[in-house]
């Protein structure tokens, strides 16, 4: 990695911070600086479950001597409080879900009259996954039931989770097995809430086999239920193109930003901000129109569905305002750094609140209610709006921005394979069996100012794709390939492996499939399930030349994430120091045991030379375990010249079919 990276790998990121270091104006990245991580809270040794401590478990032979005041172990309270990440982790996913259901339900009420149904195609096929009669029916008759059916999912207390029976046989029996099904999302999260009080359940293995099951109850419930909801309601992703990093913001335009998790408000902006009479007013007020533009993964959400440009994730936040170019920001839930308030009394910014559940000390509060979202909608737009001529000349305005390509939801790749007769996913498989592509990596989780931010993400994604590794990105990972103009197919065929290039020219994708929020990690369990069922790899999610990368996660739901993954049979490598790393028997567990039972792991590892060294050793052992060919780099695509994309796309305007995917030469494998 190349250690003359700063506070940001993002030079525009790192422009800005050198502007406010310049002008007194701190952010996350000084305070990181100045706030060194408690070594014994960072590594899991730290119990605050109850007023006799805080109990730190350190010392020599903590592992085998020390005590809390209660008695329990140091793998005990490592274990409680890995658990509790990955409650709470999955209760931000879900209750994000649960509120996506309950629109769902106003919406086929007929109460929440500023929505419909978009999708009726993906609403049929999730009626018809959960045993939905739906043809015939009135389309909000089935809409109903089908919100009806997934609030279940929350409430349940025995059997399973709807959608526990989309994942492959052979993954739900090992479930079984070791007992990990999900029944209810409330239950598992309550339940881990329970068993990590005080003097309740000690044993880790125990502990850490519940944290499977609450991280399921989030992957294939909340965190799926929530993405599925999502396409019915405003439609299933499919390519667009868009723009990303901080030269997104218009100087003689309202720049408004929308930043969070939950799509809907954002929506119905989108909307707002394209309807000509609000133009009108903008213009009375000096600007020449209405630029709307993300963060985070409220940002990834109309990225992949109307392609409004993003600033970039989570570590951006504060540095948008320091533009000062944004005129209002809403914020909703999760990931959303209070700071950002008290920053933007230096700039004209609004910062305004929009969620029933979160307020922010000096920030506007309007509530969004679903019931009457255009009208709030209306209401923060016109804010923005009459803020534009307040805008003062300070700010460190960037210009930059980069091409992104995003949209590629499951659906969309297996059309892509095949087109609408022949959807299917034979095409990745072969290309994965013949070593074309290696293997596949999801490239998840946060930016962290605590390495240079956008850095470890930028790194792996460059030697993944150098090293013929397909990636299929999300949340913040997504942004900040996106910010570094990653997204794009040329960066295909600049800087991907040959046999990599060779499949992402021939379908015309770029080496990084850009598939959502982090709510759609859920999309990467569908694809893998995919992947199984289309045949000749492995037939369950586990032992798939796949792992799961999340280099600077710094959010409890990365955690529940990685233990879905893991759950479900794929190997994860988080980087960073590990939160479990002050035990030793904790540590085997996530690495060792869950392999053995599960085919999937949770690996903590700050290098990110040896995250990658070790992605690929996962890789290649599974190809080697799936009697693969053995993956030769410079194999493929190397003795021939390829049709660049510019001549591909005078051939496409010409109208002559290029070749799809068949059209690759399968005789070379
Ligand atoms: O949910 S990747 S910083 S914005 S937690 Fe947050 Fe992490 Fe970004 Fe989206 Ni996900």
């Amino acid at each position: 990695m190349d250690d003359k990276l700063k506070k940001s790998a993002n030079t525009s990121a790192e422009q800005i911070i050198e502007w406010g270091e310049a002008h007194s104006i701190e952010t996350c990245f000084e305070r990181a600086e100045k706030l060194k991580p408690c070594p014994i809270g960072e590594s899991g040794a730290c119990c605050r479950v109850c007023h006799m401590g805080p109990c730190r478990l350190i010392g020599k032979n903590a592992e085998e001597e020390a005590r809390g005041v209660c008695g329990a172990t140091l793998a005990t309270v490592v274990s409680r409080n890995f658990l509790r990440m990955i409650a709470a982790g999955t209760a931000a996913h879900s209750d994000h879900a649960r509120d996506m259901a309950m629109t769902l339900l106003s919406v086929a009420e007929g109460e929440a009259k500023d929505f419909k149904i978009t999708d009726v195609k993906k609403l049929y096929k999730v009626a018809d996954i959960l045993g939905i009669e739906f043809e015939g029916r009135p389309v909000n008759d089935v809409a109903k039931d089908v919100a009806l059916k997934f609030l279940e999912d929350f409430g349940r207390q025995k059997g399973e989770l709807n959608y526990v029976k989309r994942a492959p046989k052979k993954t739900q029996e090992r479930w079984k097995k070791y007992g990990i099904t999900p029944r209810g999302i409330d239950r598992e999260v309550v339940e881990a809430m329970h068993r990590t009080s005080i003097g309740v359940d000690h044993e880790p293995d125990h502990l850490l086999t519940h944290g499977l099951r609450t991280a399921l109850a989030d992957g294939w419930g909340g965190s799926m239920v929530s993405s599925d909801i999502t396409d019915i309601l405003f439609g299933t992703p499919k390519p667009v193109k868009a723009e990303a990093s901080f030269g997104i913001f218009k100087e003689d335009e309202v720049n408004l930003v929308v930043h969070g998790h939950e799509p809907t408000l954002a929506e119905i902006i989108v909307d707002v901000v394209s309807d000509p009479a609000i133009i009108e007013y903008a213009k009375s007020r000096g600007a020449n129109g209405i630029n709307l533009g993300g963060m985070c993964c409220t940002a990834n959400e109309i990225l992949m569905r109307h392609g409004i440009p993003t600033a970039g994730g989570f570590t951006n936040q504060e540095l948008g305002i320091m533009t000062g170019l944004i005129d209002a920001i809403t914020v909703d839930v999760q990931c959303i750094m209070p700071a950002i308030a008290e920053l933007s009394k230096k700039f004209h910014t609004k910062v305004i609140t929009t969620s029933k559940k979160a307020k922010i000390p000096g920030a506007l509060h309007v509530e969004y209610d679903e019931h009457y979202a255009r009208k709030t909608a209306e209401k923060i737009v016109r804010m923005a709006i009459d803020n534009f001529p307040n805008r003062k000349t300070q700010g460190s305005h960037i210009t930059d921005k980069f091409p992104v390509i995003a949209g590629f939801s499951q659906e969309y790749i297996e059309y892509m394979q095949g087109g609408r007769w022949r959807a299917s996913f034979r095409p990745l498989n072969d290309a994965i069996i013949s070593g074309r592509i290696r293997g596949v990596v999801g490239l998840a989780g946060c930016d962290n100012p605590r390495v240079p931010s956008t850095g470890l993400h930028r790194y792996l994604a460059t030697e993944l794709i150098k090293n013929d590794v397909l990636i299929v990105s999300t949340g913040c990972g997504s942004a900040a390939c996106g910010t570094a103009g990653y997204l794009t197919p040329e960066n295909a065929l600049e800087n991907a492996g040959p046999g990599l290039r060779e499949v992402c020219e021939a379908i015309g994708i770029p080496p990084i499939l850009h598939v959502g929020a982090c709510v759609d990690n859920s999309r990467i369990l569908t694809i893998v399930t995919a992947m199984a069922a289309e045949g000749g790899l492995s037939d369950e999610i586990g032992g798939m030349p796949a792992v799961g990368i999340a280099p600077e996660w710094m959010s409890e739901k990365a955690i529940a994430i990685g233990a879905y993954f893991a759950a479900s049979g794929v190997p994860c490598i988080f980087g960073g120091e590990s939160p479990v790393g002050a035990s030793k028997e904790v540590t085997k567990l996530l690495t060792e045991t869950w392999v053995e039972r599960f085919m999937g792991s949770f690996h903590f590892e700050p290098d990110p030379e040896k995250i990658l060294a070790l992605a690929f050793d996962y890789i290649d052992k599974a190809r080697e375990k799936l009697k693969l060919r053995k993956y030769e780099p410079g194999k493929f695509g190397a003795e021939r010249v390829l049709m660049d994309m510019a001549a591909r796309r005078e051939i496409e305007k010409a109208g002559v079919p290029h070749a799809g995917v068949g059209g690759i030469n399968e005789s070379e494998s």
